[in-house]
Parts: structure tokens; C-alpha cells; sequence
């Protein structure tokens, strides 16, 4: 891959999906790139736990009365979504149901959320300056049938197949309805943001129609996942709609079916530095589309 100003070829210091063999190599960039002061918008357990774990769960982040301009608009997406054959409409992999809608920062409530003041403070500061949207995206988890997505750090896909240089980006997950131990929520493993997991396989052309369904590429072997867990257990951070969880962009992460009546939907607002913009995918592949990363 090589840089388009000076044409050197960027050394990929995260590679993964090129050798036979899975490998877990250490993270080599900082997780919170700002020194926590007195005037910071997090505390300093806040921040440490951060650092520390690769997550931080703010219950009641959100007002109810915000919550229910977004969950309205959500479930106006969600209707006209089911008859769509937009791009940024994803489908659940065994159904026809609307798994996920991407780009949802582009217009209206969603791209006022995107820059709500007191989140987006809380972003720079993690990582220590101006942000822009990577991606976003609804993740709908209906009551019944809403299906897994397996464990997998995102940092690994946005780097070989966005060609995101390094650990400078986090995902804010906005619950819009009540996430409960039993309706598919989010699943963390502490820690893991500080292992990068060299994944094996190739990844296939137009890889996203299929990953974004079910991910088979780019996820970590057994024994890798199984040595992360050992080390830093999995933790479940389940709250009432209006909750937020900020997570580093290379913690592994998954989420069960939701097999329960109550739907799991939640935003996602991927944050990246404007110092770390993507570049060539270090896959040696064709970007991918706008609507899954930001490249304007
Ligand atoms: O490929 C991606 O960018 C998406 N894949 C997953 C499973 N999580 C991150 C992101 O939404
Ligand atoms: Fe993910």
C-alpha cells in the first residue's frame, strides 16, 4: 500500500489475513490520547477504566425525551427499510428482515446526534483531537430473530479493508431500546483493545455484501479468542434505553441472537481521528463504499 502524497509505501504494522498461521500481536499505539486534567469531560476513574478495559458503560447518558426522538425516527427507518433495495440497507442473513442501516449520520436526528456536544467532547478528548464519522449504522436486533455477530475486533476489518492505519478510532454504541441481559447485547472482552489478532484467510472481493450479514473472514480463531477471554473475561454492559457504550476501535467484541420478544436496536457512531484517515485497504482490494466508509 503506499502513500499517495510521497508514494512510499506505508509499512502495515497490523497484518492480518496474509500468513497461514493466526498470530496475536501487541497493540502499538495508545489507547486514551489525551493527559487526563481537572477540566477533562471524563474523570480520572472513568478515564483509567477506559484505558484499562477499552470500554466505558455511561448509564442514562441520554435524556428519555431525546431517546424518543430517535426511537421514532427508528422505527419510521425501520418501516421504510423493509421494502427498500437501498445499498445501505443490510438484511439478516436467513430472513429478509432488516438486520442493520448504514450511513444513518448523513441527515436528520441522527446527524444531530453525531455531534451532540457533550459526546463529542468526550471523543476528542479520547482521542486527543478533531474526529469525523467513519460509519454509522442502526443495528435493529429484533425480538425472535434478530442473529448474532460473531466475535471480531473492528479495527481488523477497518485496517485491511478500509486501510485505517492505526488505533486512533472508537465506536459509541446508543441504546435506543432497553438493552437486557437476554435481547442479544453487547458482549466485551477487557483488555483485548491491547492485542491486535492477525487473522488468517483471504479476504474475498466485495467481501462487506457478505460480512456485514454473517462475518466469516477476519475473525479470530478459537485458541486466540479463547487466550483473550482467559485473560480478561467477558463483560455485558446492559442498561435502559438512552445508555451509551464507547468502545476502542480493536476490542474484541460479538453479540448473541435475541431470541427474546424485545427488540435490541442501538446506534452506532464510529469516531476516527482526523490524523488517522483511511487509506488504500492494506488487502490490496478496491475501497470499499462510501456508505460503510467515509472517505470525502
Ligand atoms: O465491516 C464493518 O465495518 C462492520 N462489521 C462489524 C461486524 N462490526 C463493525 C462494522 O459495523
Ligand atoms: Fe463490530
Amino acid at each position: 500500500m503506499s502513500n499517495p502524497q510521497t508514494n512510499v509505501r506505508e509499512i502495515d504494522v497490523y497484518p492480518s489475513r496474509i500468513h497461514s498461521e493466526p498470530a496475536i500481536l501487541e497493540r502499538q499505539d495508545p489507547v486514551v490520547y489525551s493527559e487526563w486534567t481537572e477540566s477533562s469531560p471524563l474523570s480520572k476513574e472513568q478515564s483509567d477504566f477506559y484505558d484499562k478495559n477499552g470500554y466505558l458503560f455511561l448509564e442514562g447518558f441520554f435524556s428519555e425525551a431525546e431517546v424518543n426522538v430517535w426511537r421514532q425516527e427508528l422505527r419510521n427507518m425501520w418501516e421504510q427499510a423493509r421494502t427498500s433495495n437501498a445499498e445501505e440497507v443490510i438484511r439478516e442473513p436467513d430472513s429478509q428482515e432488516v438486520r442493520s442501516i448504514f450511513a444513518v449520520h448523513r441527515e436528520g436526528v441522527f446527524a444531530e446526534l453525531a455531534k451532540h456536544p457533550s459526546l463529542v467532547g468526550i471523543v476528542q478528548y479520547l482521542l486527543g483531537g478533531d474526529t469525523y464519522i467513519h460509519q454509522s449504522r442502526i443495528n435493529f436486533k429484533p425480538g425472535f430473530n434478530g442473529k448474532e455477530f460473531y466475535w471480531h475486533s473492528d479495527f481488523e476489518t477497518w485496517h485491511v479493508e478500509d486501510g485505517m492505519p492505526r488505533m486512533r478510532a472508537l465506536s459509541c454504541s446508543i441504546a435506543l431500546e432497553d438493552n437486557y441481559s437476554f435481547n442479544g447485547p453487547l458482549m466485551v472482552v477487557p483488555g483485548s483493545h491491547r492485542k491486535f489478532v492477525s487473522c488468517v484467510g483471504q479476504t474475498p472481493k466485495d467481501h462487506y455484501k457478505s460480512s456485514l450479514r454473517r462475518q466469516e473472514y477476519g475473525v479470530p480463531d478459537p485458541d486466540s479468542l479463547t487466550a483473550l477471554v482467559r485473560e480478561g473475561g467477558i463483560d455485558t454492559p446492559t442498561g435502559k434505553a438512552g445508555s451509551i457504550l464507547l468502545f476502542d476501535c480493536n476490542i474484541m467484541h460479538g453479540s448473541n441472537s435475541n431470541i427474546s420478544p424485545m427488540p435490541r436496536s442501538n446506534v452506532f457512531l464510529v469516531y476516527n481521528s482526523v490524523d488517522n484517515r483511511i487509506g488504500e485497504p492494506f488487502s490490496g482490494q478496491k475501497p470499499r463504499p462510501a456508505h460503510i466508509a467515509t472517505r470525502e
